[in-house]
């Protein structure tokens, strides 16, 4: 993604990472936020920095941008859970034969549970760019996006039982979900990678297309969200999220109440206008 100038809530303003290569950048182009996991050396691993950096992002970033995108720098999406943070711990028990002493309930409920949530939730449209591999809880992090675009080259890989864990941030309640519950298992067993057309097909992501059109091809995207009727997209997202816990009565009363809601912007009435006058919309987003 072409860089501009870092937006104010660079999180190298709190990270201890250091000036010169912040975890993390963002900046504002058109309506449209670009968030980047920075860390290639390490495929994007998470630590707690950048996770931290992503709460704050995704808590700010939707009253300034009306879409917002997120990838990686250089050949990786993210690699999840930043594995060196975890050393010092599986080095302790291996020397002394027990558990490794890492509270990954504290790591999981206090960092990767609201990350995942703020993005689920977001109320303007998000997207990952999946520009490369993207693991663990990093194609978890892939998934929390409304839509997912990835790189010809990209692959998504549960690779948790690789290393004795079971799928979260969010894993294990969007894989059976979009791929059904013999894949799902497949694929949080087996930790195999899942290469991008494959994952296309299964319905894991929106869309596949080719490395080198994939940043040309997101930014259009975005712009298009980004100029699109933000209130209705927001109550779609709502009612979309929440169809998985109603039966089709609530669904039906709850698409009401939205669509009450949607009636009254301004967009509505553009829009309905602006398909009488057989011209494009102007939407404002609201
Ligand atoms: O802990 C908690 O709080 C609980 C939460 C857990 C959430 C999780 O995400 S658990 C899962 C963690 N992630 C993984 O297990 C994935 C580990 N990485 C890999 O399996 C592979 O690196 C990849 C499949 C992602 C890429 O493979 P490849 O062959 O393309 O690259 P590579 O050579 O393995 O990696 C390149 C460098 O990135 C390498 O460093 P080096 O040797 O050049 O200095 C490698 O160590 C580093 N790297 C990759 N992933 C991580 C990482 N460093 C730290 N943490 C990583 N996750």
């Amino acid at each position: 993604m072409a860089q501009t100038d870092a937006h104010p809530l660079d999180p190298r303003t709190i990270s201890p990472e250091g000036a010169e290569e912040p975890p993390l950048t963002i900046d504002i182009t058109d309506g449209v936020a670009f968030v980047r996991l920075n860390r290639p050396t390490r495929m994007n691993a998470l630590t707690s920095p950048m996770r931290r950096g992503l709460i704050d992002a995704f808590t700010t970033l939707p009253r300034e941008a009306r879409a917002i995108v997120y990838t990686g720098v250089g050949r990786a999406f993210c690699a999840g859970q930043d594995l060196t943070d975890r050393s010092g711990a599986a080095r302790e028990a291996s020397n002394t034969g027990t558990a490794a002493d890492v509270d990954l309930e504290r790591s999981l409920s206090e960092e990767y549970e609201p990350m995942i949530k703020l993005i689920t939730e977001c109320p303007v449209p998000t997207v990952a760019a999946v520009n490369g591999v993207a693991a663990g809880a990093g194609a978890n992090l892939a998934l929390a996006a409304d839509i997912v675009i990835a790189a010809q080259s990209a692959s998504f890989i549960q690779a948790f039982a690789r290393i004795g864990l079971l799928p979260d941030a969010g894993g294990t309640f969007w894989l059976p979900r979009l791929v059904g519950h013999a894949r799902a298992m497949g694929l949080s067993l087996l930790a195999e990678p899942l290469d991008a057309p494959r994952a296309a097909d299964w319905g894991l992501i929106w869309e596949v297309v080719p490395d080198d059109a994939l940043e040309a091809h997101v930014i259009a995207l975005a712009r298009r969200l980004a100029t699109g009727p933000t209130v209705a997209y927001k109550l779609a997202k709502e009612a979309l999220r929440a169809s998985a816990a109603n039966g089709l009565e609530q669904q039906l009363a709850l698409e009401a109440k939205l669509q009450g809601q949607a009636g009254k912007t301004r967009d509505f009435a553009e829009g309905v206008l602006a398909f009488l006058e057989k011209r494009p919309p102007r939407f404002e987003g609201r």
